[in-house]
Formats: structure tokens, sequence, C-alpha cells
């Protein structure tokens, strides 16, 4: 782990361009203070009993506010758009668009990232994780999912909520990107890729390529 001395009181635990990237964006587009520690998930760095300790599970994001551990990047995006109502990352309360805020969030976090969850981690499915029709199957599933975003985001788009940006947008861009190697980038459907170019010329994306070191889309 390598830490950033400049703290604040939010910490997030990330590696660059996983699950915590959304956590990331999020508290870029906010603009609050906060710490980055870096974990080596690929690594003995990940089975460190410190970090272990904070998530059992040993995954990344984990967030710490205030002293207090949270985890899962969905759950964290819904947590940080709350707490931090002004940067706009989530419709009101009431409002007419907080329903789909709440379905696609969850949506696109026990759909599509639990697939790409086993699609990068086959171990995670035993003996099946390897066998090329649970590949395919797998495959198949991601990209239905972009065939329903798509469609979504051509008849309401540009953005999944509509005419303005939130944080779902910041979710679905961070699944696209994990899909540039598979058979069919999800850059190939043309509604998402107006939204993919649309994210990533917001400040937050490349100031997190930047923190991050990341270089390929
Ligand atoms: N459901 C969790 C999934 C977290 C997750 O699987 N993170 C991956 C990186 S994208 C990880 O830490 N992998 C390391 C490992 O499983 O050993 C979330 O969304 O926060």
């Amino acid at each position: 782990m390598n830490t950033d001395p400049d703290t604040g009181d939010v910490t997030l635990y990330f590696a660059p361009g996983s699950a915590s990237m959304l956590v990331h964006l999020a508290l870029l587009e906010i603009g609050t203070p906060y710490r980055l520690v870096r974990v080596d998930i690929g690594g003995d760095a990940r089975r460190d009993p410190d970090y272990l300790h904070l998530n059992p599970l040993g995954v990344v994001p984990t967030l710490v506010v205030d002293g207090k551990v949270l985890v899962e990047s969905a759950a964290l995006l819904l947590i940080l758009a709350e707490r931090y109502p002004q940067a706009g990352l989530a419709p009101a309360p009431g409002g007419p668009a907080r329903d789909e805020w709440h379905q696609w969030v969850v949506y696109l976090s026990n759909t599509l990232a639990a697939t790409f969850r086993e699609w990068f981690y086959p171990a995670d499915l035993g003996a099946l994780g390897t066998d090329p029709a649970v590949r395919e199957a797998l495959q198949r599933r991601i990209e239905a999912g972009w065939d329903r975003l798509d469609t979504h985001l051509a008849a309401q788009g540009p953005y999944m909520l509509g005419p303005g940006f939130s944080g779902l947008d910041l979710q679905v861009t961070m699944l696209m990107r994990w899909s540039r190697k598979m058979p069919r980038p999800a850059t190939g459907w043309p509604a998402l890729r107006r939204l993919a170019d649309l994210v990533r010329s917001r400040p937050s994306w490349k100031k997190l390529y930047e923190l991050e070191g990341l270089t390929e889309w």
C-alpha cells in the first residue's frame, strides 16, 4: 500500500481502473478532499491483515468516512450522492427521476458488474469458470446489457437520466471501459459510445487517469 499523506476524513482504498474507479470519480465530481490508499489486488498486499480487517473479502473499493468502514461500489455511489447532494450525482429525493436512479444503480451493480466479476475472475465459478460455454454465456450476458442500455440511451439519452449528467453515467462508463478488450467492446453501440465520449471529456475522468496512472481507454 502507498499512502498519500494529504489526508481528509474520507479515505478511498483503490486499485487503478477497478471497481473503485466509480467511487474515485464520484469523489472527484464532488470535489471534497480525500485520502487515497492504493491496494495491490494482484499481489500479497491484498492479503495484508490490516486491509482484510477493513474489508474481509480483500476487494476494492473500501471507503472510510469519518472512521466508518463502507464497502460495495454501487452502495458507495448512493452513499456519496446522498451525503453530498450539492454535487448533483443523483436526482433529488421525491423528484421524478429518483426511482430511475435507484433502479439503474442496482441493475448495473447486480447484473452487469456481477457478470464482469465472473468474466474477470473465472475462479469464482470454480472449474466451470474457464469452460468455453460459460465464457460465451458471460460474454452474451454482458452484450445483452449493452443492448439494453443502448436502447434506453438512444430513446432517452444522451445521459442515463436524460438530458443531464448523473453518477449513473460514471457507473456505465466504468463498465464500458472494462469491455475494451472483449470481442465486442461496448463502444461499438452508438448511444453508449456517445455517453462514453461525454463522460470521458469531463474533468473528473481526466483527473482520475492522472491520479491512477491510467493510459488506455
Ligand atoms: N461488488 C464489489 C466487487 C469488488 C471487486 O470485485 N473488486 C475487484 C476489482 S474490480 C477486486 O478487488 N478484486 C481483487 C480480488 O478479488 O482478488 C464492489 O462493487 O465493490
